[in-house]
């Protein structure tokens, strides 16, 4: 029996927010594991550069709109994973994203170089990190959801299952 409370109508315990539609396509990683696991969740453009405003008033929401769980995607001088972990004390995931000369090494190091006292959780660069973003949401919506729990731990053995003994020409 889950001990887990359902959201009310209309929240998402988590939000995936991004800097730039441009982000959307390594982003949407972090949306795809949410759906295989049967997580709600929102997404939003918010830039901490071009709409400051929507970011604090999303920042500063968050808890009151039923959020649980924070990913934020942003590329070149990533601001906004780290801005909004100043508003809000939820859960921030930070994602960098690949979308400049430097290749997301500089959102790396915008995002994961934090002050104590402010924490970001910071993923690896560009796919990999979305989807592991979606997957460690998920893992900490799983302590209080018993059955998100099964869900997630048949996803991640489906994984192992599908690795296969050794190589062969055509994997396809
Ligand atoms: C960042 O600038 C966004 O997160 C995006 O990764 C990057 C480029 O944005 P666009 O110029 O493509 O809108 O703030």
């Amino acid at each position: 029996m889950s001990s887990h409370h359902a959201p009310r109508s209309g929240e998402a315990p988590v939000a995936i927010i991004m800097g730039s539609q441009s982000d959307w396509p390594t982003m949407r990683h972090a949306a795809d594991r949410l759906d295989e696991l049967g997580v709600v969740y929102e997404t939003k453009i918010v830039s901490a550069h071009r709409t400051p405003d929507r970011m604090t008033a999303f920042a500063k929401g968050a808890e009151d709109a039923g959020h649980k769980v924070i990913i934020a995607g942003a590329g070149g001088a990533a601001h906004l994973p780290g801005m909004v972990a100043a508003m809000t004390t939820l859960p921030v995931l930070g994602v960098p994203v690949s979308v400049t000369a430097l290749q997301g090494q500089d959102s790396l190091l915008s995002i994961v170089q934090m002050p104590a006292g402010v924490p970001v959780g910071t993923l690896a660069i560009g796919k990999a990190g979305a989807s592991n973003a979606g997957l460690m949401a998920a893992s900490i919506l799983a302590l209080s959801d018993d059955d998100l729990a099964d869900r997630l731990k048949a996803w991640r053995q489906a994984r192992t299952d599908g690795v296969a003994a050794a190589p062969v020409d055509d994997p396809t």
